[in-house]
């Protein structure tokens, strides 16, 4: 068993929420926010048997907008780390943020 979860755009997680469902995925979704930017996004937690994971990831490929780049906001500036970010910086966004782990036990009491 899998547990993927997914960091999508705000714009996007509507639609992957309903083809999550239709689909028979069981699914928890949370309100999170981006470390860098700032920006609302959501992060899905997905639990599935290891046969329905490219079915999963297909779907996320078909929804989530393709990544572009971006320029920040003109109010944006930051440190990370040693690195100064002013406004102006060029990042990629979009797309979704996937971490796949193996789940060592499942259970519901
Ligand atoms: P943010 O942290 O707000 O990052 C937004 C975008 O800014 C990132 O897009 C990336 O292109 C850029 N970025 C982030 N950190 C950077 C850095 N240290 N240096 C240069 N550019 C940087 P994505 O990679 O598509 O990430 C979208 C969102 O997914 C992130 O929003 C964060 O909420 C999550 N995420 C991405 N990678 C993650 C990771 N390794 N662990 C946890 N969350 C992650």
């Amino acid at each position: 068993m899998k547990l993927v979860v997914i960091i999508t755009q705000k714009e996007d997680s509507k639609k992957l929420e309903e083809a999550l469902v239709e689909n028979n995925y069981q699914l928890t979704k949370l309100d999170s926010s981006g470390g860098f930017l700032k920006k609302k996004n959501y992060t899905f937690l997905v639990g599935i048997n290891d046969e329905k994971l490219d079915k999963l990831l297909d779907l996320v490929r078909n929804i989530c907008n393709k990544r572009k780049e971006i320029i920040t906001a003109p109010d944006f500036s930051g440190t990370l780390g040693e690195t100064l970010i002013t406004s102006g910086t060029k990042v990629q966004e979009g797309g979704a943020t996937i971490f796949i782990t193996e789940v060592s036990k499942f259970m519901k009491i």
